[in-house]
C-alpha cells in the first residue's frame, strides 16, 4: 500500500468505472479505430487489477489525444508530441501510478519522435500506445510519418515521395523493452497485448493500427490480419534482438504490400530508468511525491535555486 491510499488498494473493479460521467460517448467518427483502443483499455485495466484512481493517462494532440476525455482515470492532455516527457515526469515523481501515454502517429513518430527515441532508450516504466492510422486525422488527413509511399492527401496530391517510418524497428533500436503491434480489427489480441504492456516493467510500446475511415480509405487494408504468434508461418524468439529485428522488418514491409501482421515482437527485462538512477545514487527510493508532502523535509536545492533567481 502506498502513502497515497488509492494506490495498491485491493478490491473488485468494474470496467464501467472507467467510463466518465461527463463525456461518456466519444465524438470519434463512426467506424474509427480509436474506439478499439478505448475498449481494450477499459477491459484490460480492471483485469490487471487497476482502478481509475491508480492510473494516469497522458495524451498528445489529435483525434487519438481525446482518449483521456473518454477514459475515467487521471488525465493530462498535453501539447502536440509531448505526452512522453509529461508521462516520464509523472512516473518518476509518483512511481506507484500506472502511467499510460498515448497519441497518434503524427504526434509520436513525427513531432514527438525525439521523445519517443529517448524515452525508449532510457526505458521509462510506462505503456505507450500509438494510434497508427497513417494520417493526421484531426487536421483532415494530411500525410504522416507512417503514410505509405505514394499515398495521396491534401498535402501531397500527387502522392507522397517518402518511404514510411518503421515504428517497431525504431522502438527496438532505440531501446524499448516490450514491443508489440495490434489492430483495432483484432480486439481480443489488443486487450491481451495492452494487459502485457501494462504489466511489463519498462518502456512498453504498442503500435496500434487504427483505421481512419474518414480520411484514409486505404486503412481498410488492416483486414484481414495475421497474429504471428498463432500462425505456423512465423517462428522466432522474441527475446532475441536479431530475430525480433528481422520479424519487425518483414512485418513493416508486408503492411504496405497488403498483409497485416500483428503480435508480440520483443521483450527483455533490463532495468528501468528509475532503477538505474536509484542504483547510481542519483535518486532515492522514496518517491518525490512523498518527499514533497513530508513537512519536515528541507528543500535545500529548490531554495538555493530560488535565491539565485532573485
Ligand atoms: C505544435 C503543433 N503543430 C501542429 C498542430 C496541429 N495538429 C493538431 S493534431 C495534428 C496531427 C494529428 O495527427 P496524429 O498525431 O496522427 O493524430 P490523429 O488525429 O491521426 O489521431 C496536427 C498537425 C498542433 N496542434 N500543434
Ligand atoms: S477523423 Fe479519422 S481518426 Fe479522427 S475520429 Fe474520424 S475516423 Fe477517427
Ligand atoms: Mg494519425
Amino acid at each position: 500500500m502506498s502513502a497515497f491510499n488509492a494506490i495498491g488498494e485491493s478490491r473488485e473493479i468494474d470496467r464501467d468505472e472507467f467510463t466518465p460521467g461527463l463525456e461518456p460517448q466519444p465524438t470519434w467518427c463512426p467506424g474509427c479505430g480509436d474506439f478499439s483502443v478505448l475498449k481494450a483499455l477499459k477491459q484490460a485495466l480492471p483485469e490487471v487489477g487497476k482502478s481509475p484512481d491508480e492510473v494516469l493517462t497522458v495524451t498528445g494532440i489529435g483525434c487519438s489525444g481525446k482518449l483521456n476525455s473518454y477514459l475515467e482515470t487521471y488525465g493530462f492532455h498535453t501539447i502536440h508530441g509531448r505526452s512522453l516527457p509529461v508521462a516520464r515526469a509523472a512516473k518518476l515523481a509518483n512511481p506507484g501510478l500506472e502511467v499510460i501515454a498515448a497519441g497518434g502517429d503524427g504526434d509520436g513518430y513525427g513531432i514527438g519522435g525525439n521523445h519517443f527515441i529517448h524515452t525508449a532508450r532510457e526505458n521509462h516504466d510506462m505503456t505507450y500506445i500509438v494510434f497508427n492510422n497513417e494520417v493526421f486525422g484531426l487536421t483532415k488527413g494530411q500525410t504522416s510519418p507512417t503514410s505509405p509511399k505514394g499515398h495521396k492527401s491534401k498535402t501531397q496530391p500527387t502522392g507522397s515521395a517518402k518511404s514510411p517510418l518503421r515504428p517497431l524497428s525504431l522502438a527496438l533500436t532505440s531501446g524499448a523493452s516490450y514491443i508489440a503491434r495490434t489492430a483495432a480489427v483484432n480486439p481480443n489480441q489488443a486487450k491481451e497485448i495492452i494487459k502485457e504492456a501494462i504489466e511489463h516493467d519498462g518502456f512498453a510500446h504498442v503500435d496500434f493500427l487504427t483505421q481512419c475511415p474518414t480520411w484514409n480509405k486505404d486503412a481498410r487494408q488492416y483486414v484481414p490480419y495475421v497474429d504471428i504468434q498463432e500462425s505456423d508461418d512465423y517462428e522466432f524468439d522474441r527475446t532475441d534482438r536479431q530475430e525480433a529485428a528481422e520479424m519487425m522488418y518483414e512485418t513493416e514491409s508486408a503492411l504496405y504490400e497488403g498483409t497485416v501482421l500483428t503480435g508480440r515482437y520483443y521483450v527483455d527485462d533490463r532495468p528501468t530508468y528509475a532503477e538505474e538512477k536509484i542504483a547510481t545514487g542519483e535518486m532515492t527510493d522514496t518517491p518525490i511525491v512523498e518527499q514533497y508532502f513530508d513537512d519536515d523535509r528541507e528543500w535545500e536545492r529548490s531554495y538555493d535555486l530560488l535565491d539565485r533567481h532573485k
